[in-house]
This record gives C-alpha cells, structure tokens and sequence, in this order.
C-alpha cells in the first residue's frame, strides 16, 4: 500500500520525516566549468576534459563532459578513445569547423581546487552546518534560514551569487532529508532548482527509479527489480520484514528512504580512512559459522558506508588464528563503489583461502575511501585481459601475514 503523505506509518523516531531544511549544491559539470572560466571562448561549446590525458593524445579517460557534448554521448568514466569517437577533437580552441567537435583538455586539479574553495565560501556564508562531500558538491543546514515558504527564494540567491561570484553554475535541491536534497539538485540538471517540502516528499519519491533510492547501487537495483521493484513506490508496498530478509539491514534502509525517512544532520566531513569490524568467535574452522559472522559484518560495514556517502575501492578480510597469527587480504577495484553484494562476493572469495583456518576472530573492512561521488557503472570498469571482461570482481589482490599480539601498530588501521 502506498502511503503518501503518511508520516507516521509505524512508530519509532526514525519512522518520520525530520523538521529540518537540508539544500544540496552540485556545480554543473564542474571541470569543464573552470576550464570555461579561462577559456571563455568555450562557452556554449562541446569541452571534454580527460583524467590521465594529455593534449593531441589519445590516452585516459573522460572525468566530465560539458552538457554540449554529453549530446554526442560524451560521458564519465569512458575512455578517451571512445569519446574521440563520438566527438573529434577541435582543430583550435576557438575552431569553426562545420562538423562538430570538441576541446579536449587534460585536467588541472590544483585550479580546480581553488574554483571549488570559493563556491563552498559562499555556501558557507548560507548554511548553519556545511558536509562538503566531493569537489563541487556539499550539503548545507539551512534551517534556521528560511521557511519552506521562501526556501526557493533563498536558493535561487544563493544559485546567483555563486554565478556572479564565480562564474559557474551549481544546481540546488531543498528537502527535509539528506538523501531527497541531494535527488532534487540532480533532478533538473544543468542549473536546476527543485524544492521539495515534506508535504511532497512521499508524492515525489513514488515514481523514483529505484536505482535512485539512497543505497541502492547496480547489483542491487538488478535484484530488486526481479522482484518487481522498479521504484520507491513499489518499495512501499512492501513489507519492510520482507526487504531485511532479502538484503538485511540495508534492505531496511531502503525501505526507510522510499518513504523519506532519513534523520541524518548535516556535519562536517569526518576524515576516515577506512571503515571496518570484527567480531570474535570460539575458534572453529567450521566455514559455516565464519560465513555467518563475516556476513554480519558486511552488513554493518557497508550500512556504515552508506550511511556516510562512502565510496571504497578496497576490500578486505582479516582471519586471526590463535593464539596471534594475523592475516589479511584485500582486494582493489578498478573504480570506487558502495557495493554491499559485491562487497559480500568478494569477502566470501577471499575466504576461500582460510577454508582450513581456525580463526578466533574475523574482520571486514572497506579502504580507498571516496567521499560523496557518483559510483561507477561495473561495465564502466576497466577490465584486465580478455578472460576477465565483464568480470567486475577482477581486481588486484594483496595479502599480509603476520604474528604477534593482535592490533600490533602494522594492522592498527584495521579497527
Ligand atoms: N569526476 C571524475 N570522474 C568521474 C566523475 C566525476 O573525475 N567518474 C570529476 C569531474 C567532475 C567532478 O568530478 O567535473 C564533479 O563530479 P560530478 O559527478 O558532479 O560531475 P560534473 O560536475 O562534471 O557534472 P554534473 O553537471 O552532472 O554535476
Ligand atoms: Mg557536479
């Protein structure tokens, strides 16, 4: 049953939507944006910029495109090759050629680093509590700054000063949740503007592809719609009993965010490294119970990554045998994700190495950490040879052995 508008379903505090006004700002493909503010010559125009490119070379791959050339299908995450494909490169920066092409240039983190410190200080000057999570995108608190009356009022302001001041365009959406703010700015993409006050947020979530639901990335998306979940308002007509057997905790959360619940407070950035558990048992070898608890902690790790708009690229387990030998293994991934299945694939094949072990403790933990970015399609994946195409769990491996008291220095980042 769908229950729009229905804010209180079921009791417990985490079982409404919260009273607060929570914008997200997004710069509108922002690389191309700075490069645009030197060049301005290439407004209007079709710029790709490459990560790993060089100028009239063919190597690399595509960090953003300008809206002019996502037209011709130029987009992240593709290889430079690809993108030449689509769109040739510019004879001349301000070329005039008939056919159309586009200006390739290789990126320039430290400009673009300055560009994004002075759209966050005019953020700043807007929010009560700012979570700056990527280069061009951060959450701000604007709640006791406005009403939902003249929330929009006060968005478009700041849109304008960030334009004037800046010269870039960031787009902004207002919701009482994080994860609704952050849908809105992308919902009308470029120099968007959409609001949507608590009274909508159920009404606006019921069409929501469910790939968009807070959480839910490729593999699970795929699951979900085989069981005829194609968006958050069929995810409400499900019992939430039902999606925690399916996925566990998360299938609990994605469940809440379908009915916007999300009492997440906009704070600051915390500067982790990795997010990992570990749990102890009686030592055993049986596989069974070290599935079981390493299950648990795939669960928790990656509701925590979720929960902090973590991206990782590694992967790890660590097996401790009594009474202190210690050993770990991870695996790194050609791009970031917040994966949990993939997450659960990999840790359980990694196991598959301590088959015989008798561990007394077992640990899960996710490195590499990226904060706020958008994950990367698994078939975006650089694959590594011909056998592994398609094979998103290819990755590279590393393993560490070591005996001793266990949370010795060389493993303290683990915990
Ligand atoms: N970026 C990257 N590789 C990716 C995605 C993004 O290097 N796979 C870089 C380039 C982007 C910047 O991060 O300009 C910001 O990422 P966004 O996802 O916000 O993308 P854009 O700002 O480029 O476009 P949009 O208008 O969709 O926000
Ligand atoms: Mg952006």
């Amino acid at each position: 049953m769908v229950a729009d508008g229905d804010t209180g379903s079921l009791p417990g505090a985490s079982h409404r939507i919260p009273d607060q006004i929570v914008f997200h700002a997004d710069v509108d493909c922002f690389y191309a944006a700075c490069e645009r503010l030197r060049h301005p010559e290439l407004v209007g125009e079709p710029v790709v910029i490459g990560m790993g490119y060089e100028d009239g070379e063919e190597h690399g791959a595509v960090a953003t495109a300008s809206y002019e050339a996502r037209e011709y299908g130029v987009e992240s995450a593709q290889s430079i090759n690809e993108a030449l494909d689509k769109l040739p490169r510019c004879e001349t920066v301000d070329c005039r050629a008939e056919t159309p092409c586009a200006t390739y240039l290789p990126v320039d983190m430290e400009y673009y680093e300055s560009v994004s410190d002075d759209v966050m200080s005019i953020l700043e000057e807007y929010a009560d509590s700012l979570r700056r999570v990527s280069i061009d995108e951060a959450y701000i608190d604007v709640t006791h700054r406005a009403s939902w009356e003249d929330a929009a009022t006060l968005a478009r302001e700041l849109k304008n000063r960030i334009r004037n001041e800046v010269g870039v365009t960031a787009s902004v959406g207002g919701a009482p949740t994080m994860s609704a703010a952050k849908i809105a700015s992308d919902y009308q993409k470029p120099n968007g503007l959409v609001m949507i006050p608590p009274e909508q947020l159920q009404k606006f979530l019921t069409d929501l592809p469910v790939e968009d639901v807070h959480g839910v990335g490729p593999v699970t998306a795929d699951t979900l719609r085989k069981m005829g979940i194609k968006t958050a308002g069929d995810v409400r007509t499900f019992d939430v009993t039902e999606l925690e057997r399916e996925f566990g905790e998360r299938g609990r959360e994605i469940w809440l965010r379908s009915h916007g619940y999300d009492e997440r407070e906009v704070t600051p950035m915390e500067d982790a490294k990795s997010i990992s558990n570990e749990t102890s048992l009686p030592a055993t070898a049986d596989m069974e119970v070290k599935r079981e608890k390493i299950q648990a902690l795939v669960d928790q790790v990656t509701t925590r990554a979720t929960e902090k708009e973590v991206l990782y690229r590694t992967i790890g387990i660590k097996v401790v045998e009594p009474p202190f030998d210690v050993s770990t293994r991870e695996r790194s991934l050609p791009a970031a994700v917040n994966e949990p299945e993939l997450v659960e694939d990999i840790v359980f094949d990694l196991l598959e190495e301590f088959t015989e072990t008798k561990a007394r403790k077992v640990g899960v933990r996710v490195s590499n950490l990226s904060f706020g970015g958008k994950q990367a399609r698994l078939t975006d994946w650089d694959v590594q040879s011909e056998d592994d195409v398609g094979n998103p769990y290819r990755g590279t491996d590393e393993k560490t052995h070591h005996t001793g008291r266990d949370g010795d220095t060389s493993l303290s980042d683990f915990s």
